[in-house]
């Protein structure tokens, strides 16, 4: 009898004991309120819907940071940025901000059995403090932090060197004409953003006017490479085929998919497919586009037959922003579209709309469908999570298991979540404050509310998440409260 109940319980045992693939897709500058199973409707998302639908979306769920590299950072590491010197938006030629010998969340996967791999956006600097060299294999790349396998661009689409780089080395590189890349100076006789203006297929509305590649001017500038360098229409096409290869080369083994999609960051220049499947220009196309590639990652899965058993976790690095630096005709045809939902500011800012980003988690073993959660979760979790639901050993300096929130089975989230920008500030319940900040109130150029003041600010979430009645002269307690919570994390 005993033998018989083992072995009809034996494949189950083995069904549950198998751990799951992770596939976290990592939008870039994408708001909470861009997608359409979070009210948007100038805009329609169906395949991240899908995931929603499938599975668990989360009301309150934060990126790190208010900007990319402190986020990632913060990620990958289960470390808080702002703990560390030079975490800020790095130079495409800025060194490996990562070190090797540091926990990472790609590297405690790895020795959990897992294949592991980026693709996408980077962002955390490449190479040592000697700089790179661009025509030679990069030895501190993603797969000295943990990645068995690469293929990314070094930091954003809008920054030098505009060309992939896989497992270390320069896809395309062709040796006859070899790749120099400069954040000092322009290279005598290329055409600059600024000199050669009236040519360019998109112009810039602040920055972004050096280098001109694909007819776009960037930040930075480069030279050679000609063979190497990336048509932005074709880069989600390009990333997207990458992803799903990756899919495809680890369907064997437990796998870890970092999927750092470009879109929807500058320069927003979307295939020819997409355009105009919005009323809001590039931006809202470059959406439809982001929600493509989600697609064609659950495809793969369902393909392969692994959508089961595979937690996918779609999210972003910081919050939207409207105009990053070209004229996209993002701001004149934005309607009445809320790219940060019911949230205040945007990327760059400590108000809620610089963190509050999309994050919806399907796991159809273990997560019920169709639920929403309105637990804090933060993205400095992730690490000591993933590693949990691996059932890998792990410790991250700032990283706990969320394990029981991220998959539903609790409501209960974190009691504070700690938001950065040029400042910090802290959630604890529906109480926000935000202490007083030396920095600029607002970004001209971008026309975001950065969310400084020369005095401390205090919000009640739950009556009033736009962040507009400042109740901390009303609170004083709270202040001293939070003030104090906040200062035991610094
Ligand atoms: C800013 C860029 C912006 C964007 C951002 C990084 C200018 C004027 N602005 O400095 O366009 O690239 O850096 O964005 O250059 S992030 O999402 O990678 O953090
Ligand atoms: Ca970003």
């Amino acid at each position: 009898m005993k033998l018989i109940t083992s072995l009809i319980l034996l494949p189950f045992t083995l069904i549950a004991a198998e751990k799951p693939n992770i596939v976290l897709i990592y939008a870039d500058d994408l708001g909470f309120g861009d997608v359409s199973c979070n009210g948007a409707t100038a805009v329609q998302t169906p395949n991240i819907d899908r995931i929603a639908k499938e599975g668990l979306n989360f009301t309150a769920g934060y990126a790190t940071s208010a900007t990319c590299t402190p986020s990632r950072f913060s990620l990958l590491t289960g470390k808080y940025a702002w703990r560390q010197k030079g975490t800020g938006i790095l130079p495409g030629d800025a060194a490996m901000i990562i070190d090797p010998a540091q926990p990472t969340l790609p590297a405690t996967l790895h020795k959990a059995g897992y294949r592991t791999g980026v693709v996408g956006k980077w962002h955390l600097g490449l190479g040592g403090k000697e700089g790179v060299n661009w025509n030679q294999p990069i030895k501190l790349s993603p797969n000295a932090v943990g990645f068995d396998f690469s293929h990314i661009m070094a930091a954003t689409g809008d920054r030098v060197p505009c060309v992939y780089v896989e497992d270390g080395k320069v896809v395309n590189l062709d040796s006859a004409d070899p790749i120099e890349v400069s954040y000092e100076k322009p290279f005598p006789g290329l055409p600059t953003g600024v000199s050669d203006r009236e040519e360019l297929k998109l112009d810039w509305s602040h920055g972004h006017n050096m280098a001109v590649v694909n007819g776009i001017g960037r930040i930075g500038y480069m030279k050679g490479g000609a063979k190497a360098l990336w048509k932005d229409e074709d880069m989600a096409d390009h990333f997207c085929a990458q992803a799903v290869r990756f899919i495809h080369e680890s369907k064997d083994k437990p796998f870890f998919l970092y999927y750092a999609m470009h879109d929807i960051h500058v320069p927003r220049v979307p295939n020819p497919r997409f355009i105009g499947k919005t009323t809001m220009g590039p931006r809202g196309d470059s959406i439809v586009q982001a929600d493509w590639q989600v697609g064609e990652v659950l495809k793969a899965l369902d393909d392969l037959k692994l959508a089961e058993n595979t937690l996918v976790i779609l999210s972003s690095d910081n919050g939207p922003v409207i105009d990053d630096g070209y004229k996209d005709e993002a701001v004149k045809k934005l309607g009445d579209h809320k790219p940060a939902g019911p949230f205040r500011g945007g990327k760059y800012s400590i108000f809620e709309g610089g963190t509050r980003v999309p994050t919806i988690v399907r796991w159809p073993a273990k997560v019920k469908a169709g639920t929403t959660s309105n637990a804090m979760l933060s993205q400095i979790d992730f690490a000591k999570t993933f590693a949990a639901i691996a059932g890998a050993e792990a410790t991250f300096p700032d990283s706990r298991d969320a394990s029981a929130t991220l998959l539903g089975e609790s409501n209960q989230g974190r009691a504070e979540v700690i938001e950065h920008a040029s400042q910090l500030a802290i959630r604890a319940g529906d109480w926000k404050f935000i202490p007083p900040g030396q920095g600029a109130k607002r970004s001209e150029a971008t026309n975001t509310e950065l969310g400084n003041e020369p005095t401390g600010q205090l919000y009640d979430l739950s009556t009033d998440p736009g962040e507009k009645t400042n109740l901390a002269s009303e609170h004083p307690d709270k202040v001293t409260e939070l003030k104090a919570k906040l200062e035991a994390v610094r």
